[in-house]
């Protein structure tokens, strides 16, 4: 039955063409974290760990990502969000993440193994928007190999923490300021969770307890998707069964969680879709979550449709210039100003008052294409003659005229390179004349062929 549901679904998707699977296609991504956040249930936020492409292993991870939707269609990517170079304590495996809305803040909480010692740690890092970028707080005391956490937060206001790996699952309530767990209330869950390996994630339905994982059955890799249920957040759980199994250019492994946006409950996890079967770079899926009158998931099948029926999904990457270091930017000799309303973000970069001073901007993307390139400024006092170069490479000299007000301007269609990319926006000569610029955003939209 499964299989002929599944033949089913393709013969739809071949004869109407729809694919909004996998959901983000300008950058590797994996172990997603959905959200709906409380003040703005028209947005919907994916927060994800990433591939690095030409890697193909895990060893190599560094960091993660944001991104935002208001129609699952267009897609927001704002960039680099925490890196390891931001993270003290930590060396490397920037692995799996979540992310939680706790007393006016937003978390993101995720793990990287601890410098000298090489043992993994659950990092909590904070920000007071939810594009980020975040700032690294240190680690939760009283996890011990803290890897793949997920940070629950109860509606009635009570953080609770899981985490786990290596065929193991662990829990405990956290105290108030999320940097420690309250030991007495620690639990080991393995026994529960039949075939649990790692990736624990919890969601509440119809007062329920929903814990889902990625497991092993005794015929190993790569991992299916299992889930239980339990009255209280901490158990004890039912264990319920399979309900992602094993698919077609499936990664070795899988991950995700669920979140319930404009009505619909909606399951992300992730495929080696993007790279073509390359297990460990991998690209973020979703599809419905549908329960029978029970309260059981019904299992998914991966379908290329995805979340609707548009021809496919579009990425725009949204770089706030004034981020800088944080989002893996630099910001040489000027500085971030809101003095000029109507920015995006937090302010924007100004001050560029010497030959060479310069904003640089990262782009991360999984391929060699092409994206088109506008920049958001402002000029109050008069045109600004600034040097506009992508990797070195594309070059333009360019006239930013004058505007009091921020607008946005159209470079045209460039070419990014597989990996990172830098946008550096450099003031050229020295001219007093000038009006001081001020960089507010750069945005790169992805361009398929057919729009060419
Ligand atoms: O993304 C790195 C690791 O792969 C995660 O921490 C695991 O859950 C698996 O998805």
């Amino acid at each position: 039955m499964r299989h002929k549901l599944a033949l089913v679904s393709i013969l739809i998707n071949i004869v109407f063409g729809f694919a909004q699977n996998p959901i983000f296609t300008s950058v590797f991504t994996a172990d997603p974290s959905p959200h709906v956040w409380p003040d703005d249930p028209n947005t919907l936020w994916v927060y994800t760990s990433h591939d690095e492409p030409g890697s193909n292993n895990h060893y190599g991870m560094t960091g993660y990502h944001a991104f935002s939707t208001t129609d699952l269609v267009n897609w927001t990517d704002h960039g680099r969000i925490l890196h390891l170079e931001n993270v003290k304590w930590a060396e490397s495996h920037a692995w799996a993440m979540d992310a939680a809305y706790y007393r006016g803040n937003y978390y993101i909480i995720y793990c990287m193994k601890e410098a000298g010692i090489g043992l993994f740690r659950t990092g909590i890092a904070r920000s007071d928007v939810p594009q980020g970028p975040f700032t690294d707080l240190g680690y939760v005391k009283g996890v011990e190999f803290g890897q793949d956490p997920a940070l629950f937060i109860d509606d009635d206001g009570t953080p609770y923490l899981y985490w786990g790996h290596d065929k193991k699952c662990f829990a405990a309530e956290l105290n108030d300021d999320l940097m420690s767990i309250k030991p007495e209330t620690y639990i080991e869950l393995t026994s529960q969770l039949t075939y649990v390996f790692e990736g624990p994630w919890v969601h509440k339905k119809d007062n329920k307890y929903y814990l889902t994982y990625p497991g092993l059955t005794p015929r190993r890799w790569p991992e299916k998707m299992f889930y239980a249920v339990a009255d209280k957040p901490l158990g004890p759980y039912e264990f319920k069964g399979l309900f992602i199994d094993d698919f077609e250019g499936q990664s070795g492994t899988n991950h995700g969680g669920t979140v319930t946006y404009k009505g619909k409950d909606m399951m992300f996890y992730h495929s080696a879709w993007l790279s073509g079967g390359l297990s460990e770079t991998r690209s973020v899926m979703a599809d419905y979550l549908k329960y029978d009158k029970k309260g059981n998931i019904i299992p998914i099948v991966p379908s290329k449709k995805g979340l609707g029926n548009a021809k496919r999904t579009k990425t725009t990457l949204k770089l706030e210039a004034e981020n800088g270091f944080a989002a893996g930017g630099e910001l040489y000799n000027v500085f971030v100003d809101t003095y000029i309303k109507g920015y995006s973000g937090k302010g924007y970069v100004t001050n560029f008052d010497n030959p060479y001073d310069h904003v640089s901007i990262l782009a991360q993307v999984a391929k060699p294409g092409k994206y088109r390139f506008k920049v958001r400024y402002a000029s109050p006092e008069g045109d600004s003659n600034h040097d506009v170069l992508i990797n070195s490479h594309e070059y333009s000299e360019f006239v930013f005229s004058q505007s009091k007000d921020f607008t946005e301007i159209d470079f045209g269609i460039v070419n990014l390179k597989e990996g990172d990319n830098l946008v550096r926006i450099f003031k050229k000569d020295w001219n007093p004349s000038e009006g001081n610029l001020a960089i507010d955003y750069i945005k790169l939209e992805q361009v398929f062929e057919d729009e060419e």
